[in-house]
C-alpha cells in the first residue's frame, strides 16, 4: 500500500495534492501527518488550480481597505505570483536562506501576507511582531532570536535604527514604504525589478515554520516556535467549525499582525477553506468605523476579540443592517455571557467563542452544529484531548475545577508548538505528567463543554492581550519615582481585566501631585514597552504585602481588586 500523504516530489509529476478531507482526517488521526507540507504550496497553489478551474467562487483571496478609498483585491492566483516574487526578494536580493529567521513588523498592509507567505515558501521563519512594539522590545527580540533580518514599516523604522547597531546577527533591513531610506533595502524597488518564477520549497511538516513572543509571568517573552503543518493544518477543524468558513466566505478577523490570533483568523483558516480575507487596515480602532464596515462590505465572518464585543453592544445595532453577516466568533479572553445575550438580542447572530493559546493555537470552541451553552467556550477540537487536571496531572471528573490541560502522551498533537526556543526549562515546565498546561482553570461538565474559571498564574489578560506583570514593574522601576511596584490584574467592565501597578514612591516623589505622576508614570511604560501593557490604574501605597522572604505577594493584591477573601 502507498503511505499516505504526499508521495512524490511534485516535479516528477507523479505528487497527488492533499484535499481538505485529507486535512481533516489527518486532524481526527484517520491519517498521519505527512512527511513535507507546505502551506503556500500544498494549500493556496491549490486553490489558484481551483479557480483556474471555476472549482471555486469568484472571490477575491484578499479584500484590503484603508478607509480612505485604497483597495486591494488578490485572487489566490495573483497571490500565488505575487508572493513568488516576495520569496525571491527575500532569497535572492536579501540572500536569505532556508531556516533564517526574519521579524515581520507591518501593520495590517497586504505586503504582511505577502511576506508571510513568501516566507513560508522559501522555508524562512517569521516572526511577527505588533507596530506597538518599542526600540527596547525589538531589541530584545531580535538579539534573542538572532534574526537575519528585518521586514518593518516607516513608522517602525526609526526604533529599529536606534537599536540595530547592538543586533550583531541582522544583516539586512528591509523596509516597505513608497519612499527609500538610507540603509535600508527597499521591498517595493526590488519587488519591481524581480521575477516571479519560484519553485516552492518542499518543506518538512514538522520544519519550523514561525516563532511568535508569548509573555509569560516571570521574565521577558519567551519564543513559541511553529511548524509548518501546526497551524497549515491545525486550522482546519477551528475553520470549518469554530469560524464557520467555506470558500463562498469573507472573513474579517479583527486582530492585529502581531498576534497568532492573525495568523488563525486572517491567514491559515480561512485559506484552508477558500475563503476571502477581509483587511480594514483603521489607523485607531473606533465603533463606528467598525460597524459602517461590516455595512458597506459583503462581510459574511467576522471575529473580534470580546473587548470589541462590548464595545459595540453599547451602541444601538438595531440602527446597522448589515450586509452579508451570518457567522460571529470571538476569542483571546473570556467573553461575558450577558455581551453574548446582548448580541443576539441586537442582531440576531449567535456568538461563537472559542479559546485558545500562541503556544496551541484553537483547543476548543463552541462549534457550528453544536447547542451553545452560555457562557461556556465549548468543547475541544480534535487533535487535542482537552481535560482538567489537578496539581498532580489527575483528570477532574466533570464539574470540577482544576487547570485546562492537553494530553501530551502517548501521542503529541502535530498541533502543539515545538518549543520555546532556547528555554528548556521553561518548555519543560508546561509538562504535567502526561499533560501541557495552559496556566488557566476551568471546569468541564458531564457534556463535554468547557468554562473559563480564570488564570492559575499571575498573568494579565486586558482586551485580548496576554500582559506579564514582570514587563510592566520592569518598565515602571526605571523611573526614578518608583522604589518598587507589583503589577495585577483589575477588573473593567469593558477590558474583562486592566493592568494594575501599585507603586511604592521614592522619597523626593512622596508629595507629588498623585493624578500628575500617575499620567507620567502611564506615558512613562508607553515609551518603555508595547502600549498596550500600560498600567490603567495606578494606587501609591507605602509597602507592598511580602512573604517572609521578601516575595511579593501578588496574589493577595489580586484577590483584593477582584473582592475575594
Ligand atoms: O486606550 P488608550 O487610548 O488609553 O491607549 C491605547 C492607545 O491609545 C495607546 N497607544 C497605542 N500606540 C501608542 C499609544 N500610546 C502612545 N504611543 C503610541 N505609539 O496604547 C493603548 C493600546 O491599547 P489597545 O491596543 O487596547 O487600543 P484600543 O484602541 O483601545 O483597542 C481596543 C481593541 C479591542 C481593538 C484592542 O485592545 C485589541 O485589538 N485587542 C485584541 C488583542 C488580540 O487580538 N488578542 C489576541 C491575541 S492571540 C491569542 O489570544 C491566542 C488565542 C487565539
Amino acid at each position: 500500500a502507498k503511505p499516505p500523504g504526499r508521495h512524490f516530489h511534485r516535479d516528477h509529476q507523479l505528487w497527488t495534492p492533499l484535499t481538505l478531507a485529507d486535512l481533516e482526517a489527518i486532524n481526527r488521526y484517520d491519517r498521519p501527518l505527512p512527511k513535507n507540507f507546505n502551506f503556500a504550496g500544498d494549500v493556496l497553489d491549490q486553490w489558484s488550480q481551483k479557480e483556474k478551474t471555476g472549482e471555486r467562487p469568484a472571490n477575491p483571496a484578499l479584500w484590503w481597505v484603508n478607509g480612505k478609498g485604497d483597495e486591494v483585491k488578490w485572487s489566490f492566483r495573483e497571490l500565488g505570483s505575487l508572493s513568488r516574487k516576495a520569496a525571491n526578494v527575500l532569497t535572492k536580493s536579501c540572500g536569505l536562506q532556508r531556516g533564517d529567521r526574519v521579524a515581520v513588523i507591518l501593520p495590517r498592509i497586504p505586503e504582511w501576507w505577502l511576506v508571510n507567505v513568501a516566507c513560508i515558501r522559501t522555508g524562512l521563519v517569521f516572526m511577527p511582531g505588533t507596530t506597538q512594539l518599542t526600540a527596547k522590545d525589538m531589541l530584545y527580540r531580535l538579539r534573542a532570536s538572532k534574526a537575519k533580518c528585518i521586514v518593518a514599516s516607516e513608522e517602525v523604522a526609526p526604533a529599529v535604527e536606534s537599536i540595530v547597531s547592538e543586533c550583531p546577527h541582522l544583516k539586512t533591513k528591509l523596509l516597505v514604504s513608497p519612499h527609500r531610506q538610507n540603509g535600508w533595502l527597499s521591498f517595493q524597488e526590488l519587488f519591481r525589478s524581480t521575477s516571479e518564477e519560484h519553485s516552492c520549497v518542499q518543506t518538512g511538516s514538522q520544519e519550523p515554520m514561525a516563532i511568535y513572543f508569548t509573555s509569560g509571568t516571570t521574565g521577558y517573552p519567551k519564543m513559541a516556535q511553529h511548524s509548518q503543518s501546526s497551524l497549515g493544518i491545525g486550522c482546519t477543524l477551528p475553520g470549518r467549525y469554530w469560524l464557520g468558513l467555506t470558500s463562498s466566505d469573507i472573513i474579517w478577523n479583527m486582530s492585529d499582525t502581531g498576534w497568532i490570533k492573525a495568523a488563525i483568523g486572517s491567514m491559515f483558516s480561512p485559506w484552508l477553506w477558500g475563503a476571502c480575507v477581509f483587511v480594514h487596515q483603521m489607523a485607531q480602532f473606533d465603533t463606528d468605523t467598525f460597524l459602517n464596515t461590516l455595512t458597506t462590505y459583503p462581510i459574511t465572518t467576522l471575529c473580534s476579540a470580546p473587548t470589541v464585543y462590548r464595545m459595540l453592544v453599547q451602541k444601538d445595532l438595531k440602527r446597522y443592517k448589515f450586509k452579508k453577516l451570518r457567522h460571529c466568533s470571538t476569542g483571546g479572553e473570556p467573553l461575558n455571557p450577558e455581551v453574548l445575550e446582548q448580541w443576539k438580542a441586537q442582531t440576531g447572530l449567535e456568538l461563537y467563542e472559542g479559546y485558545g493559546q500562541t503556544e496551541v493555537g484553537i483547543i476548543c470552541a463552541n462549534q457550528k452544529g453544536q447547542e451553545i451553552k452560555l457562557g461556556s467556550m465549548g468543547k475541544g477540537f480534535i487533535p487535542y484531548d482537552v481535560q482538567i487536571i489537578d496539581e498532580n496531572g489527575n483528570i477532574l471528573p466533570p464539574g470540577k475545577e482544576g487547570e485546562i490541560a492537553l494530553r501530551l502522551k502517548s501521542t503529541r498533537p502535530f498541533s502543539f508548538f515545538s518549543e520555546y526556543v532556547d528555554n528548556p526549562e521553561k518548555t519543560a515546565a508546561t509538562l504535567r505528567g502526561d499533560f501541557y498546561v495552559t496556566g488557566d482553570r476551568g471546569v468541564m461538565d458531564s457534556d463535554g463543554y468547557f468554562w473559563f474559571v480564570g488564570r492559575a498564574d499571575d498573568l494579565i489578560i486586558s482586551s485580548g492581550y496576554r500582559i506579564g506583570p514582570f514587563e510592566v514593574e520592569s518598565a515602571l522601576i526605571e523611573h526614578p519615582a518608583v522604589v518598587e511596584s507589583a503589577v495585577v490584574s483589575s477588573p473593567d467592565p469593558i477590558r474583562g481585566e486592566v493592568v494594575k501597578a501599585f507603586v511604592v514612591l521614592s522619597a523626593p516623589f512622596k508629595s507629588s501631585n498623585p493624578e500628575k505622576l500617575t499620567l507620567e508614570l502611564q506615558d512613562h511604560v508607553k515609551k518603555s514597552t508595547a502600549p498596550y501593557k500600560y498600567p490603567r490604574k495606578v494606587e501609591f501605597v507605602q509597602e507592598l504585602p511580602k512573604t517572609i522572604t521578601g516575595k511579593i505577594k501578588r496574589k493577595d493584591l489580586r484577590d483584593q481588586e477582584w473582592g475575594r477573601t
